[in-house]
């Protein structure tokens, strides 16, 4: 891209002066940033226009990722690095006094998703650009992301994230691709040569206009594309009156508020038309957009399948199923049979929970009065899937009535979801076994070639790469660079992981990343933190199944035993947590002002402010987890088993040399199988003593605070003044909970393994050889949890797809 040092800054220069009309020595880092941002984007463009004219010609397989989020955060450090131009801009920015770190602070971050699943989407686009798969994203443009997170008081204080606001250098708006998508109406019928054609009359036209992302592959010249929809009001011809004008007003409101802001609810259902509204919006745009692609080709429909995949990321974006029926039905003129056998070839799903409350339910007052012909394929669909269960399970009403697609009155996304699509995906092995034993069973009995499992993954290039530059340098440096390809390779560092030179340099490599994460804390809260300290870290959303309030509750009991036994001996330890809450989740926020109670306690406390501090880092999001996660020593891991389908957090803390506390949940039972539970610190319950304690009803948290003093003395002070609580009462409902709701996650009965594992963490870390040698076996057997892994599996398993362009550049 640029031959050398010289070459760039020239070309950066030049850049400044027509893009903004400064000269160099007026220039502030945002303005290096934004030039800089946009000639990385136009490099691309190159790129970018090939790979499409390659797909194209070679008629490739395109895969179509839909997912209401795209956790994307910052681009430029990343695409510098996939470019290939990282070092040569860093210190060509340097000669020209500026520090790259900075420019990249000045970006936004993309915060277009709640959590896992939304990062996972772009994880996933990283590994389908870098592997060189014709894989495509196809999301919403939400002009505000997930909210900036502002803690006042103790309390979670919620503002619009306006990442728009400095405009966005790497998206392309593309209206000469617009497509219609229509909301209510009705439907008329009308026979036609034996046949009824469907008309939808009346209806309100929205606009959708993309905004189109390139996906820069690492190391090659491949580019895919991230296609964000954004709704606009389709413009009327005449507003001459003063009722069309209004009227007119009101629409275009209306209209705008679709691709406004996303839903801040993760793993929680929330039945809003605005969000069935999205929903729609987005598969109706990304279909006809695909299909046109498709038209271009000039094949039959018939090829549909061999030529194009839909992937659905969990049931938000469920109605591809209906809209792909109803374009193939009113618009191709398909016959049912022929057009559903094209559908359910086409379209695959991922699921990521089993919680019931996270299962999408839509009203069929609602849906069938936004989506009258949609909701007319959806009856048809569970008409013929009931049909065919009859035949199966004649007579068996009660089983019928559980699988149905609607019942209730309400449409049940995730059986539409399995009912027209051919493969079925849970996102760890256990969890995979809980969908087909438990969740799903009767449609695993059905149908038991749909589901498999994909175990999620991470990428390489952002969360080591990138995020841990040192680290990643220094393992080159020890096994040669062949693991960035081929990430699977870390393995041979199991061969230094005992070396003394090695062990010494990956230790002060983390020491590094923890003085560099103790500066941020220093300069967002005021606090000086001991860098030498464990840097204890649990960052996730907050939510009760990932029991952050086990994790609080702990940190309690040791303050409380630092405070009456003068002879206990610990390890400084520095707990960090970082979490936002839905802002409709009242006992999450509830959590979260009693870390932040409890951290001002401890904090203040000059009798143990060397051994133990507690910070809650406001505003979690990817770029903070970029420089929170290399810096630590510990991963909280410890969701009540069973839970947490997956994580990905957990891996990207593995691949930094962290050690997990965890239970036996999601991916942490395969990290576990990798690295061996010597090397981890594993307790409590599983998933299936979980389960037996629900079905047995016979769990007594009363009984395990009568007999663990440690226990009853944390829950007696989250209600009485004193240690941690101002108000009396202040936290009844934690403490209601957890002993008259009935402590649904466990969270007393895996305290005291929770608190031995804990002891076993200070012993671990007083050995540094042991310890660094641990760190190091969970890097290097970490390359598994590559996203590269998890996407080529999805390739051949699922998509049928192989690489389309040449994987390495070198
Ligand atoms: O998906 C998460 C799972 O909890 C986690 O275990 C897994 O690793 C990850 C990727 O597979 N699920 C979510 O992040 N879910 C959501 O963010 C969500 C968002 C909107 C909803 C429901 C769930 O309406």
């Amino acid at each position: 891209m640029f031959d050398n040092k010289e070459t760039f800054k020239s070309i950066f220069r030049r850049n400044l002066v027509s893009k903004l009309g400064k000269p160099l020595a007026e220039a502030t880092q945002e303005d290096v940033y934004h030039v800089l941002g946009s000639m990385i984007r136009e490099y691309a463009g190159q790129d970018w226009a090939a790979s499409n004219q390659g797909f194209k010609q070679r008629q490739d397989k395109q895969v179509y990722y839909f997912s209401l989020e795209f956790l994307i955060g910052r681009l430029l450090g990343n695409n510098l690095l996939n470019v290939n131009e990282l070092e040569l801009v860093r210190d060509s920015l340097a000669e020209l006094g500026f520090s790259l770190e900075e420019v990249e602070e000045q970006e936004a971050d993309a915060g277009l998703g709640n959590g896992g699943l939304g990062r996972l989407a772009a994880c996933f686009l990283d590994s389908l650009a870098s592997l060189g798969y014709a894989g495509h994203g196809c999301g919403i443009r939400y002009k505000y992301g997930l909210f900036e997170q502002k803690i006042i008081n103790g309390n979670q204080v919620e503002l619009p994230d306006n990442w728009l606001e400095k405009g966005n250098e790497w998206e392309v708006r593309r209206p000469d691709k617009k497509v219609e998508v229509q909301f209510w109406g009705r439907v008329e019928a009308y026979e036609q040569d034996g046949h009824y054609q469907f008309v939808t009359k009346d209806a309100e036209s929205v606009v959708a206009v993309p905004y189109d992302v390139p996906v820069i592959g690492y190391g090659q010249p491949h580019v895919n594309t991230l296609r964000l929809w954004s709704a606009e009001p389709k413009r009327e011809t005449s507003l001459d009156t003063p009722s069309n004008y209004y009227g007119y007003l009101d629409y275009s409101r209306s209209v705008e508020s679709i691709s406004e802001f996303l839903y801040p609810d993760d793993s929680q259902y929330e039945g809003k038309l605005l969000r069935l509204k999205q929903q729609y919006f987005m598969c109706s745009a990304g279909v006809q957009s695909a299909l046109r692609t498709f038209n271009k080709l000039e094949l039959s429909y018939d090829r549909l399948p061999d030529k194009v995949a839909f992937h659905i990321n969990d049931t938000h974006p469920t109605l591809v199923i209906p809209e792909l029926m109803r374009i193939l039905i009113d618009v191709k003129g398909y016959g049912w049979d022929e057009a559903w056998d094209i559908t359910t070839r086409t379209v695959s799903y991922t699921n990521h929970t089993t919680l019931s409350e996270a299962l999408e339910k839509w009203p069929v007052a609602m849906i069938s009065k936004l989506l009258p012909r949609i909701y007319m394929i959806i009856e048809e669909i569970n008409k013929r899937f009931c049909g065919m269960l009859l035949e199966r399970y004649p007579g068996d009403q009660d089983r019928i009535q559980h699988l149905a697609i609607i019942a209730n009155d309400q449409v049940r996304m995730a059986h539409l979801a399995i009912v027209g699509s051919h493969s079925v995906n849970g996102v760890a092995a256990l969890h995979t076994e809980i969908l087909k034993e438990r969740e799903m069973a009767p449609f695993y009995a059905l149908y038991p070639e749909r589901f498999n499992n994909k175990t999620n993954g991470i990428t390489h290039r952002r969360w080591l790469m990138h995020a841990n530059p040192k680290l990643s340098n220094l393992i080159t440096d020890t096994i040669g660079s062949e693991w960035i390809r081929e990430p699977g390779r870390l393995n041979e560092l199991v061969g230094v992981a005992d070396d003394a030179s090695f062990q010494q340099q990956f230790h002060s490599i983390k020491r590094n990343n923890k003085e560099r994460l103790a500066a941020y804390i220093l300069d967002h809260t005021g606090k000086a933190v001991n860098p030498d300290s464990i840097f204890d870290v649990q960052v996730k959303r907050l939510h009760g199944y990932k029991r952050q309030l086990l994790n609080i509750l702990h940190v309690m009991h040791l303050y409380n035993r630092l405070k009456s036994d003068a002879s206990f001996d610990i390890v400084p330890r520095t707990f960090i947590f970082g979490a936002k809450a839905a802002p409709s989740y009242y006992f999450a926020k509830k959590i979260i002002k009693l870390i932040n109670t409890v951290a001002d306690t401890v904090n203040r406390d000059a009798a143990v402010k060397d051994r133990l501090q507690v910070f809650f880092l406001e505003n979690y999001s990817v770029s903070l987890a970029e420089k929170i996660i290399p810096a630590a020593d510990v991963s909280e891991q410890i969701s009540t088993a069973g839970k947490e389908a997956s994580g990905t957090g957990n891996m990207k803390f593995m691949m930094n040399g962290a050690l997990t506390i965890g239970t036996m949940d999601g991916a942490n039972v395969e990290m576990a199988e990798q690295v061996g539970q010597d090397n981890m610190f594993i307790f409590g319950l599983s998933a299936d003593e979980v389960l037996e304690y629900y079905r047995s009803g016979s769990y007594r948290p009363n009984e395990i605070v009568q007999q663990d003093e440690r226990i009853r003395e944390v829950v007696e002070q989250l209600v009485h003044p004193g240690t941690f609580c101002e108000r009396d009462g202040e936290f009844w409902d934690i403490y209601d909970s957890l002993l008259a709701h009935g402590d649904e996650y466990f969270v007393l009965r895996d305290f005291a393994a929770y608190a031995d594992a804990h002891a076993a963490i200070d012993l671990a870390y007083r050995d540094v050889a042991g310890w660094t040698r641990k760190a190091v076996l969970n890097t290097a057997q970490s390359g598994i949890f590559s996203s590269d892994r998890t996407i080529s599996e999805y390739a051949t398993d699922i998509w049928g797809i192989h690489p389309v362009s040449g994987h390495w550049k070198g």
